[in-house]
């Protein structure tokens, strides 16, 4: 972290928005700033005409901290608001998704089609007995069926809780049993680098015992993927929708405070939390962020990479570029398959205008160098985006000119699960951005970065980073548990917002976020609780105990490192550290399986028995050790040292 600060501190270079740029930006007059942090909810207001409202809201927000709610009895549907209404305002035959699978299959959904595939879809879920309110677990990979599953949801009303193809079996079940539902939407198996990943097999294991009465198959690989389907609770996605009948569906008026979907992420305990996101916020903060952050335009073709597993395609795949009318580009599989030009192949192929992706894929690229992106023309990329982790500004400046050529502007937007939306961000036509800092809170965003007593820190310090006042697409609460919300969130300074990173405020007030202060790992992008890790790794046979950091790494920007103590008689293997590796894939999925493994006779503590995690990330980052006189018993720390010097 040190070093990373020591960099960013550094940085001095300032792009200021091009006069091409600014003269066609939606947001292109500063005064917004003052008066969206002047009169908040008149700002949101405005936002919120953007939207169709079944019926109109009483009052823009009631706050009564922690519980925010926003658009006060407002009705609406959000998959009306994504479909039904473009196709009602001529846009029939406008490309909603391009959709590019793996293998080089590819579809144009236009919004007429979307309409009807969402329809049989949302009739497909009342045959199976789903009911406005009830929540459908959806773990499909990056297919057409995925956002239409989503949309299908919204519009009767549904509670979709969508879990990422790379969760295993038991991630899956155990947020099938959180989330309690009735019904799973899954495929046959997904393409990773043209194999299959066995999505049936791990929901087969995983619907076990649950609330699970009914499985929706979509099949994607076909034959091969060498599925059983259960009688009386599987049934093919084809077959089902053959059944239900075609005719237009009327979406169901939802309060803008219903809950549209549950999201899991990692917190500081081994248990996932599901944020919950209700409909009229969530669905202006998506909006008013395509407009503002993005720029976006009727024309803009919106590539964004992530995965709709994760709230990055949730937002920017699904709910917000669509809810204004976008074209967006979905893509299946991996950025190197076949060649390592399949994103550049992609941004040519569909004319894609806006790409948004993550420091980690930036640094990939970065070191494959620039010929991949050379054979192709990118000329009609106008805007980069990047999120999921601090970008360094190496990473940044490779963008700006590897790929946005020196044209495109930059937006590095923070954001969260949590929040919804971006929520600091350059608006892109005003201000002018540092490589490596988000830059401002958006108009009508109250982040500030604060001491241990809560109040700003001068320009030119460090604090935590807060959120003072709510803001529509905020999360609501955890499903099922108030109480860790209000701990978590708010527990430190009374109704104020807490993310759990840390940030910096230089002089020109900009705000360099620096990554987690709790233990939350950030691979890749991928929120990953040490708890979690550790949790799976005592629950081997062979582990006594397991601490769990996330150390810097060059390409996935933190790696996992798990020290573990062996229970008496078991002996350390090469064999073991891949049994243990394997073990907690399997426990969690491939994204939380550790980098490294080391094993030693005690874990340092200090002599109130808490695990030294400080200690053991300055080990693994091979730094010289800070203070260790709280240590019970330091000679721990020089086996460590060498035990992690044999592991390289
Ligand atoms: C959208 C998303 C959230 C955590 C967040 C922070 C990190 C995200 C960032 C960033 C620095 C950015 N993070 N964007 N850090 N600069 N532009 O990633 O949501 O998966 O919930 O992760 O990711 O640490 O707290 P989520």
């Amino acid at each position: 972290m040190s070093n990373h600060l020591d960099t960013l501190l550094q940085e001095q270079r300032l792009f200021e928005p091009s006069q091409s740029f600014r003269q066609q930006a939606n947001f292109s007059d500063p005064s917004i700033y003052d008066r969206a942090s002047e009169n908040p909810e008149e700002y949101w207001a405005e936002q919120a005409t953007y939207l169709d409202w079944f019926e109109p809201y009483e009052s823009v927000c009631e706050w009564d901290p922690p519980h925010a709610k926003w658009f006060v009895n407002g009705k609406l549907n959000a998959a009306y608001n994504c479909v039904d209404r473009h196709v009602r305002k001529g846009k029939k035959n406008k490309v909603a998704i391009f959709w590019e699978g793996e293998p080089g299959d590819s579809r144009a959904i236009t919004y007429g089609m979307l309409q009807k595939e969402v329809d049989v879809a949302a009739r497909m879920l009342q045959s199976l007995g789903v009911k406005k309110g009830d929540r459908v677990t959806i773990y499909l990979p990056m297919i057409p069926e995925l956002p239409i599953s989503l949309l299908a949801c919204a519009k009767i009303g549904a509670v979709h809780s969508v879990v990422f193809g790379g969760f295993s079996a038991k991630a899956l079940r155990e947020r099938i049993l959180d989330a309690d539902s009735k019904v799973l939407i899954t495929a046959d198996a997904g393409y990773r680098r043209g194999k299959p990943i066995p999505l049936k097999a791990n929901a087969d294991e995983a619907v076990v015992d649950t609330p699970i009465e009914k499985v929706l198959v979509v099949e994607r690989f076909g034959k091969d993927a060498g599925i059983e389907m259960k009688e009386n609770r599987d049934i093919y996605w084809a077959e089902l929708a053959a059944k239900v009948s075609r005719e237009p569906l009327a979406a169901e008026p939802m309060d803008a405070e219903d809950i549209l979907y549950l999201l899991y992420t990692s917190g500081t305990t081994g248990k996932p939390k599901g944020i919950v996101h209700t409909t009229g916020g969530y669905l202006v903060g998506a909006n008013t962020s395509l407009r503002s952050v993005f720029d976006l335009k009727d024309d803009d073709v919106f590539f964004c990479t992530a995965d709709i597993g994760w709230v990055t395609g949730h937002t920017y795949i699904v709910y917000g570029p669509l809810s204004a009318g976008s074209t967006v580009v979905m893509y299946e599989g991996s950025p190197d398959y076949p060649g390592r030009d399949r994103f550049w192949d992609i941004c040519e192929k569909y004319g894609a205008t806006i790409l948004y992706t993550a420091p980690t894929s930036i640094r990939m690229f970065m070191k494959w160098g620039p010929e991949y992106v050379k054979q192709h023309d990118l000329s009609s990329l106008r805007l980069l985006g990047s999120v999921g982790e601090p970008i360094n500004p190496e990473a940044w400046m490779w963008y700006h000119e590897h790929i946005g050529q020196g044209r495109c502007p930059i937006v590095d937007t923070w954001w969260q699960t949590e929040t919804g939306c971006a929520m600091i961000a350059p608006l892109p036509g005003l201000v002018a951005t540092k490589p490596g800092s988000a830059t401002k809170p958006l108009p009508g965003i109250f982040a500030d970065v604060v001491d241990e007593e809560g109040q700003p820190v001068e320009p030119g310090n460090g604090g935590y980073l807060v959120i003072r006042k709510p803001w529509p697409s905020m999360l609501r609460t955890v499903w099922g548990d108030d109480e860790r919300f209000r701990n978590t969130y708010f527990g430190k300074f009374e109704g104020v917002y807490l993310p759990g990173d840390g940030a910096h405020k230089d002089k020109d007030g900009y705000i360099w976020i620096l990554g987690r202060i709790d233990d939350v790992i950030n691979v890749s992008g991928h929120r990953i609780g040490t708890a979690e890790v550790e949790s799976a790794m005592v629950s081997h046979p062979s582990v006594a105990e397991a601490a769990v950091i996330g150390r810097s790494h060059e390409i996935k920007g933190q790696a996992i490192t798990a020290f573990v103590t062996l229970r008496e008689g078991v002996e350390s293997s090469e064999d073991l550290v891949a049994e243990l590796k394997q073990h907690v894939v399997e426990k969690i999925g491939a994204m939380a399986r550790p980098e490294e493994i080391i094993f030693t006779a005690e874990l340092p503590k200090t002599r109130s028995a808490k695990i030294m995690r400080r200690l053991l990330r300055d080990i693994a980052e091979g730094r010289v050790l800070g203070d260790t006189t709280t240590l019970a018993d330091p000679s721990v720390v020089d086996e460590l040292k060498s035990r992690y010097k044999e592991s390289d």
